[in-house]
């Protein structure tokens, strides 16, 4: 049998006392892992300022992204309506039948339990958890699981209360344009900021959109990868200058390209999962391609980038493929050519990329072909058609520059 905590709540934001709480209660009950799921929020309890359910979900799937065991669910929200906690676990067993569950809930939730909907069912269902919180009367709290267990029905209190911290203190501060120090993942603080959320109408963010994106790669990129990205997004601009593509989002897509490339490869395939996306046998192999498929899954569902092209640019800027555009192509190359590049054959490429960028490309392809063979590495079908392509349209009498 496994033993699943499940945690539902509105999360509106998710914080580090929901985080430290389900850590608690992992370790306590010795739990393979816990499940956190964002609710619906029915119409009568939408409140002003409320962030949006795809908001919601984001940020737990940004604060899980660095605790281990803990993933996020979007049943209820994929549902139709308003779930009660009763269906959803009726079809976690449905799903898992071999695991056994237990339902988290704060203090105050716990002692409304008996009230709620179809509440045998839920005994029945899972084991009834909470944490008193510190400060508040833990005496309640017991009395009332007591008063349970004497009705033969499963519950646990943990010792030890927690330090409260609430969602609703959080938006305050937001609101007020106070500090959020620690009370959310750096992460989910970094969204909240970037999205807006929160705040009084008319107060929005002054900063540009590659100034916020600069931060945001700044907190998830060590120093090397961090500097690289900065000097990608400069080469960017200039190629896209010199061959006619949208400087602007030359610079942003050079900014964002490795935004997932010291993410730990383990949260990389929980993104790519999380939003669907099956990797091919060559990506399965090998995970320096990864980073390129959960940045663009990243920026497009958890930044809310929409642009096309620049999610294509950073979802191809690997491997390349045949029929490049334009901005793909300057971002290929910008990856090669920018200006904190030190390889034996940098000024070779970056003579080549002022000719043409084509020419820069079938360069570098050639460059990193040889380099996987000498290593007995796999090839994938992007980087050989890429290849092809470029090779192809040259001896048909050569484009040389644009596409
Ligand atoms: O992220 P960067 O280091 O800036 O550069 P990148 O995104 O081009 O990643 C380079 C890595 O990707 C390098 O380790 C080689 C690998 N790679 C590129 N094309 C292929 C590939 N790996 C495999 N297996 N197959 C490819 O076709
Ligand atoms: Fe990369
Ligand atoms: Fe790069």
């Amino acid at each position: 049998m496994k033993k699943m905590g499940l945690f539902g709540g509105s999360f509106d934001p998710i914080h580090s006392g929901h985080l430290a709480m389900a850590q608690r209660f992992m370790q306590r009950l010795e739990l393979d892992g816990v499940l956190l799921m964002p609710t619906c929020v029915p119409p009568h309890k939408i409140r002003e300022r409320m962030a949006a359910a795809s908001h919601r979900l984001a940020m737990c799937r940004l604060a899980v992204g660095e605790c281990d065991g803990l993933t996020v669910s979007d049943m209820e929200l994929t549902r139709e309506g308003a779930s009660f906690t009763v269906e959803t676990l009726e079809e976690l067993h449905r799903r898992y039948p071999d695991t056994e569950w237990y339902l988290f809930t704060g203090a105050d939730m716990f002692c409304t339990l008996r009230t709620w909907y179809r509440f045998e069912d839920i005994a029945r269902l899972a084991v009834l958890c909470t944490i008193p919180r510190e400060g508040t009367d833990t005496a309640q709290l017991l009395a009332y699981a007591e008063a349970l267990t004497a009705d033969g029905i499963r519950c646990y209190v943990d010792p030890q209360p927690v330090q409260p911290i609430s969602s609703t203190e959080i938006r305050r501060r937001v609101t007020a344009g106070e500090p959020l120090d620690g009370l959310v993942p750096a992460a989910v603080a970094q969204y909240i900021e970037l999205h807006g959320l929160y705040r009084e109408d008319g107060a929005m963010d002054t900063r540009t959109k590659d100034q916020q994106f600069t931060q945001i790669i700044r907190a998830r990129l060590g120093d090397y990868r961090y500097h690289h990205s900065l000097c990608v997004a400069e080469e960017a601009r200039r190629l896209a200058e010199r061959y006619g593509a949208d400087p602007q989002k030359a610079y942003t897509a050079g900014l964002l390209h490795d935004i997932m490339k010291d993410t730990a490869p383990k949260t990389q395939l929980q993104i790519l999962s999380d939003f669907g996306i099956l990797l091919d046998e060559v990506e399965q192999q090998s995970k320096t391609l990864w980073h390129a498929r959960s940045g663009a899954v990243f920026l497009r569902h958890i930044l809310g980038v929409t642009d096309e092209d620049i999610l294509q640019a950073v979802r191809y800027h690997t491997t390349g493929r045949a029929g490049m555009s334009l901005l793909e192509k300057v971002l290929f190359v910008a990856d090669f050519t920018s200006a904190d590049r030190d390889y034996e054959d940098v000024d070779v490429i970056r003579c080549l990329a002022d000719e043409a960028l084509d020419s820069a490309i079938q360069y570098g392809i050639d460059y990193t072909i040889r380099d996987l063979l000498e290593q007995g590495r796999p090839i994938h079908p992007n980087t050989l058609a890429a290849y092809n392509d470029i090779v192809l349209s040259e001896q048909n009498g050569g484009q040389t520059n644009e596409q």
